[in-house]
């Protein structure tokens, strides 16, 4: 196909999910609207209706509670063909939404399509994103007050659905330790829309409920939670898209904030960048996230701890020695970068974030390749993610030894993938 038509075909994935000025990440498997998937699909509608991309903001932060936090899922209109739904997560907002959160791609989007709007001359680009300025910034203060009470440099989460990476090799540890039992009925809709064994296991959303009941009966107060978190990582991916949102926030702060803003958004990307640079570790060329509980570094290798290429400006040894750890995930690979190496004992091609490529992982790993002068590497995650879409669809997400497609089809951040990716060829 044509990249004319592949495009055409990104819009009309956009469309065919958009239920009023949000988009679904796709019908019926994800009939509502998820955080981070809508800051991917924002910078993708940027690239044709920058209208619709504020709107894809706007309609986000309605469910921004008053605390800051930017919830994981609104639930703008009822479906049963999610689990969990509002009634388990039983929270108290003037919407429902979910209780937990997810990475703050928002700052980044912001700025992406603040930019976008400036460049077609829209009239109105100042007063929306200074609107959306401000809610970033109240949820960016939310992440360190709640996510980094002891001042790490570093925010956790609280539980695997807020890293976006679900079930992860890189939770297995954690994760074990938190009992299966739960006082939630579990039915679970996921695999009645895709093969059970592309996702994750019974005992996985048998922790993943237990987990939301622990937080239910906390009454979604941040302490408490905290307090009695039994899953608590400090996690390189989320801090990295934080500390990166933060910078785009400080740019945007330069007009658009008050000498306030700037300083305490100044004070708190040195925070994160310094909280990051120490999880370096040079004997594994990546950065590794920290279990809070068991104090243990967290080594399993995930394509997280390339993620903090977006956030920092590393040296040149630490330049090398990535893109050189990036070229050995790739080997081999009809598609890279996988979510899990198949060097890995946990490497499952086809099982969610346990192995398959996502578009939107690869936008972040060449955005930050790019930023740390590795421009051909970047180039090429770039287009072998753009040949996969072009082969295999709008899929959520890619087998990455034989470029299948999987999961849901007609994916929202994936056809937003394409259509920024594919221009930058
Ligand atoms: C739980 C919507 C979301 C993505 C996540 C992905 C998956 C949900 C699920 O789908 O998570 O939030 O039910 O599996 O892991 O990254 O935002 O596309």
């Amino acid at each position: 196909m044509t990249t004319l038509r592949m495009e055409e075909g990104a819009h009309a994935v956009l469309a065919r999910n958009d239920r009023g000025g949000y988009t679904v990440p796709t019908d019926r498997l994800y009939p509502f609207q998820w955080n981070w998937d809508s800051a991917f699909v924002a910078m993708g509608f940027a690239t044709f209706n920058v209208d619709r991309a504020y709107r894809e903001l706007e309609r986000l932060v309605e469910g921004q509670w008053d605390d800051g936090m930017i919830p994981h899922i609104v639930f703008h209109v009822p479906s049963d063909t999610y689990f969990p739904g509002p009634d388990v997560w039983g929270t108290r907002h003037r919407i429902l939404t979910s209780g937990i959160t997810q990475p703050p791609v928002f700052g980044m989007a912001l700025r992406h399509v603040h930019e976008a709007a400036l460049a077609n001359g829209m009239t109105d680009a100042e007063v929306r994103t200074r609107a959306l300025f401000q809610a970033a910034l109240h949820s960016h203060r939310w992440w360190l007050e709640a996510r980094d009470p002891d001042g790490l440099g570093l925010v956790s989460i609280l539980h695997p659905w807020e890293s976006g990476s679900d079930n992860s090799p890189a939770w297995d540890e954690a994760l074990a330790r938190v009992p299966t039992t739960t006082t939630t009925t579990i039915r679970r809709k996921d695999t009645g829309h895709v093969d059970a064994a592309m996702r994750p296991r019974d005992e996985d959303y048998q922790r993943f409920i237990h987990l939301v009941d622990v937080y239910r009966d906390c009454d979604w107060d941040p302490k408490r939670q905290w307090a009695k978190a039994p899953f608590k990582v400090a996690d390189v991916q989320m801090t990295a898209i934080l500390a990166r949102a933060t910078a785009d926030l400080m740019h945007l702060a330069e007009a658009l904030g008050t000498d306030e803003d700037r300083a305490g958004l100044a004070q708190m990307r040195r925070r994160l960048v310094d909280g990051l640079a120490r999880r370096w570790r040079p004997d594994l060329s990546r950065f590794v996230s920290l279990d809070l509980i068991s104090g243990a570094d967290i080594e399993a290798p995930t394509q997280a701890g390339f993620i903090p290429l977006v956030a920092l400006a590393l040296d040149g040894a630490q330049q090398s020695a990535i893109t050189a750890e990036i070229g050995r995930w790739l080997d081999g690979m009809v598609v890279g970068v996988p979510s899990t190496p198949a060097f890995s004992p946990a490497f499952e091609p086809k099982r969610y974030w346990r192995g398959p490529v996502w578009a939107v992982i690869n936008w972040l790993i060449a955005d930050g390749l790019r930023l740390n002068g590795a421009e051909d590497l970047a180039r090429r995650v770039e287009q072998s993610t753009v040949q996969a879409i072009e082969n295999a669809g709008f899929c959520e997400y890619f087998d990455p030894t034989t470029g299948e497609g999987l999961g849901g089809d007609t994916f929202s951040w994936t056809a937003a993938a394409y259509l920024a990716l594919g221009r930058r060829r």
